[in-house]
């Protein structure tokens, strides 16, 4: 059975027990205390060095980055209808969208969830929260021309990129954004699904 290191607030965890529940793969969880800096050290620092959650355990073998295992688990299970494409060139796609979301949606988020939620408004910085928000506008503007068309981002069927987007745009409201009606719908329809709403709204 896998284990996931992991902490009920953290977003990049959410979407590994996500993808988990969304392939009904066998797991448990075990709880990295965050509040308590329990991830920054020993004995966690030897299961991560970056002190982060999640982390996926198999045995002996110990993978850290969400994305990454996710990729792992799809690559090693081979299900009948794989959310990676055989084709070079489709999967290359992904893989740029997948960085995609991670640099030009999750980042920017982060920087203005962590603010609003940990950090007194009159230490926030307003400039840097704010080219945030315009940095996930632009995004969400890119991402509105395919959604505009169909329902999910990647061979118009809920995936991987869902997978990675969703305990993100859950805090959407908080970015300050204007949401393009296609992006308002998808965001729905992510947060709406079966696997989706088992993590974040238990
Ligand atoms: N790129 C990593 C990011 C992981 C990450 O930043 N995790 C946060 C929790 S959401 C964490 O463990 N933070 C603790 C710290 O930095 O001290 C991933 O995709 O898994």
């Amino acid at each position: 059975m896998y284990g996931l290191y992991s902490h009920p607030n953290s977003t990049y965890s959410k979407r590994v027990h996500i993808y988990l529940k969304f392939r009904n793969l066998e797991y448990e969880t075990i709880h990295v205390a965050l509040d308590k800096l329990e991830n920054r050290k020993k004995p966690f620092l030897s299961i991560n060095p970056y002190g982060k959650v999640p982390v996926l355990k198999e045995g002996e073998f110990l993978l850290s980055e969400s994305s990454a295992i996710i990729r792992y688990l799809e690559e090693k299970h081979k299900f009948a209808n794989p959310l990676f494409p055989e084709d070079p060139k489709q999967r290359a796609i992904l893989n740029q969208m997948i960085n995609q979301c991670e640099t030009e949606f999750c980042f920017p988020g982060s920087v203005i969830y962590f603010a609003k939620k940990f950090v007194p408004e009159e230490n926030w910085e307003p400039k840097r929260m704010k080219d945030s928000s315009k940095r996930i506008g632009r995004h969400f503007d890119i991402i509105e021309t395919i959604l505009a068309k169909e329902n999910y981002l990647f061979g118009n069927q809920f995936g991987v990129l869902e997978i990675l987007y969703a305990p993100f745009i859950d805090h959407v409201s908080m970015m300050e954004t204007k949401l393009p009606k296609p992006v308002e719908d998808w965001i729905d329809r992510v947060l709406h699904n079966p696997s989706v709403k088992q993590v974040l709204k238990p």
